[in-house]
């Protein structure tokens, strides 16, 4: 660790001013100490105080400048929000991607097979910068084997063995490389947790790993570990926010609920003419057509997935009740402005929203009314789980 950042979040420590980032209180700062926003978010679980409010993506270029290989981590829940900066000209020539959480994947569907899907949205996106590879991995699964996710030595290393991981925010980069350092056996969280769990009295320290939370904007600069065992020194940075996905508006705690947790929500509901499915408070979709329509929703596990008529739909969304609301009243910009679209669906096709969710037909195609929030990224994709896929 480099002296005097904090190894949570990034940022540099400083006991002058307690209302400002990476505060630790004077005579404290020592290695491996946490500052007072990471301290809190690890014991209390709160998260409070300002953002660094750096140039983040002028951070992360710099990091990437002075690395070989670039790790960057999307998440598998969002992969279109994932890719939406301009990755080839942010980060090093050579990248490879990472699509994490590939425990939320439904068993039907096959890892390689979310990895081509990966691949292919690059291509499309990206079509003058080649991948290195594309893995899908999981931070959190058990029996996760470093050498088998995310098998480094398996690249040819770049001189000097820097290695950069980037990402938007809470894609899980911080945690990959909690799992990392724990492999490497450089961590101690590891060992603390374990005696926590047999009742070990002993005070807890402070973890030297960064600091992982449901909130995004969690590492706010950079962190260098070196990992010996990989021959690499690998380096966290803050996650971007490119202001197109659904999180991108709301405030940290809505927007950490809006991530897939243990599971995603499935509903598979038939859906007459005129039915309606609400995703929260935030969007909805209505059946078009003359005749019900099979359709799966995904989202969230704490997101309510609501099916219900035409003319409910508008109240409930004006004045969420309580169950439904995906958006606080203090989100700070979420203007409760939602933009109408009407597509016509085929199966093998989804309807993404970015951040929040998608939507299939089954069988045969579907006219939707679809309210979208303002500036969220939605429209018709390739189905990216299981079975045939239409191309948009
Ligand atoms: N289900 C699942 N959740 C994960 C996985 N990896 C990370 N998460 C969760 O995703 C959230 C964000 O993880 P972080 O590691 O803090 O993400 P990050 O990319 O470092 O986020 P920022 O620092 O905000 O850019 C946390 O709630 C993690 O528990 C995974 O493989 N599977
Ligand atoms: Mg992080
Ligand atoms: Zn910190
Ligand atoms: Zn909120």
């Amino acid at each position: 660790m480099k002296n005097r950042v904090c190894p949570g979040c990034g940022v540099a420590l400083q006991s002058r001013d307690s209302t400002a980032p990476g505060f630790i209180p004077a005579g404290k700062a020592g290695n491996g100490l946490l500052c007072r926003r990471c301290y809190r978010l690890l014991h209390y679980g709160s998260f409070e105080g300002k953002d660094a409010g750096a140039n983040l993506p002028g951070l992360v270029k710099t990091v990437a400048g002075k690395a070989g290989l670039a790790l960057l981590v999307a998440d598998f829940f969002d992969l279109e929000g994932s890719l939406a900066p301009d990755w080839p000209s942010l980060l090093s020539r050579r990248i490879i991607l990472l699509v994490n959480k590939g425990d939320l994947i439904p068993p039907r569907t096959s890892r390689k097979e979310v990895a081509a899907w990966a691949g292919a949205l690059w291509e499309k996106r990206f079509p003058s910068h080649g991948l290195e590879a594309v893995k899908t991995v999981s931070a959190i699964e058990r029996g996760f084997n470093p050498g088998g996710g995310i098998n480094l030595r398996s690249f040819p290393l770049p001189p000097g063995g820097k290695v950069v991981l980037a990402g938007v925010t809470n894609t899980g980069k911080s945690s990959l490389l909690r799992r990392l350092l724990e492999a490497a056996g450089t961590a101690k969280q590891g060992k603390q947790e374990k005696q926590k769990k047999q009742g070990a009295r002993t005070r807890a320290k402070a973890p030297v790993a960064p600091v992982v939370s449901v909130y995004p904007g969690t590492t706010q600069g950079m962190t260098g570990w070196v990992l010996e065992k990989y021959g690499i020194e690998l380096f966290d940075t803050p996650g971007l926010v490119p202001g197109t996905r659904m999180p991108d508006h709301l405030c940290p705690a809505c927007a950490g609920k809006l991530l897939p947790h243990r599971r995603l929500n499935v509903k598979l509901w038939e859906l007459p003419p005129g039915g309606t499915v609400l995703f929260g408070n935030l969007a909805a979709c209505r059946n078009l057509s003359f005749s019900p329509r099979t359709m799966v929703f995904f989202a969230g596990d704490r997101i309510t997935l609501h099916r219900t008529s035409g003319n409910k739909a508008e109240a409930l969304l004006a004045q969420a009740p309580d169950w439904l609301q995906a958006a606080c009243p203090e989100c700070p910009g979420w203007n409760g402005k939602r933009l109408e679209q009407v597509v016509e669906i085929q199966p093998g096709q989804e309807f993404y929203i970015s951040g929040l969710g998608w939507l299939g037909v089954k069988k045969e195609p579907a006219a939707l009314h679809l309210l979208v929030p303002e500036k969220v990224e939605a429209g018709l994709r390739p189905a990216m789980l299981g079975g045939e896929r239409t191309p948009v």
